[in-house]
């Protein structure tokens, strides 16, 4: 084997493993960074994976029971056209009008109506029929606003977020306020994301989302970065990785002493 041939043969492994790692799977992936049930809704959430073109989230604001959705509010749906790169938000603005809604990336359909009370807000894979996988969750009181994350696979402060019982319960607007910057892999933006005390909120009559004191509309939409140049790999993909770049190695390498000799 060629010298070229071993170093196309690994650059085939390393696509593929990028490929296989860059999709949307479960618990985590997303989590919510705004979230607006005053005046034109709205919500943005920041990509901790990278998504794929053509991968798609739904989003409910209907109730878990632990098995399935009820019925009766409301369903959007949002596709990536195009690579988002892990870190980046995006934001869904005025969700409650299936005519003006809009996405700073991606392409999306439908209509949610958030309630300014007692709302919770999915995210999943799938069909709301037939969940494949919860992304992440949200919910501005608690039960009362989620109903259940049981077999969700989502837990409250890890990849879902929960106001009830804080100051913000109830809140109508809700934006994260806390860094975007210093972690070493996007999964360790979870903890800070999902914690309550890193979000600003405002509540009450009349409309908050637009009156000069944060949080206001449009949310922050700048990116999420990573400290230094580390690349973005789990542990258990990364030893997948390193054992294939190690096999590839160690077959190029006898083929090339096997080609010098013969
Ligand atoms: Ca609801
Ligand atoms: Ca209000
Ligand atoms: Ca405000």
């Amino acid at each position: 084997m060629k010298l070229s041939h071993c170093i196309r043969y690994l650059f085939v492994i390393l696509q593929s493993f990028n490929a296989a790692q860059a999709a949307l799977v479960g618990p985590g992936d997303i989590a919510f960074t705004g979230w607006n049930a005053d005046s034109r809704d709205a919500f943005s959430f920041v990509a901790l994976t990278e998504i794929n073109p053509g991968e798609t989230i739904i989003f409910t604001d209907n109730e878990w029971d632990g098995a399935s959705f009820n019925s009766g509010e409301g369903e959007l749906s949002w596709t990536a056209n195009s690579v988002v790169a892990a870190g980046t938000v995006v934001a869904l603005s005025d969700i409650n009008s299936s005519t003006q809604l809009a996405a700073s990336t991606g392409l999306a359909s439908g209509r949610i109506n958030l309630n300014a009370s007692n709302e919770g807000l999915f995210a999943l894979l799938g069909s709301l029929a037939a969940p494949s996988s919860f992304l992440t969750a949200f919910a501005s009181d608690g039960a009362a606003g989620f109903t259940s994350l049981a077999g969700t696979g989502l837990s409250v402060g890890l990849n879902a977020i929960d106001f009830h019982a804080t100051a913000a319960q109830d809140a109508d607007i809700f934006a994260y306020a806390g860094a975007r910057s210093g972690q070493f892999i996007f999964s360790d933006y979870l903890a800070q994301l999902n914690n309550t005390s890193n979000w600003l909120f405002q509540g009450g009559s009349g409309d908050q989302s637009d009156d000069g004191i944060g949080p206001d509309a449009p949310f922050d939409n700048s990116s999420f970065s990573l400290q230094g140049s580390v690349v973005n790999v789990s542990e258990p993909a990364g030893l997948s990785l390193l054992f294939a770049c190690a096999v590839a190695i160690t077959v190029c390498n006898r083929r090339l002493r096997f080609s010098i000799s013969s």
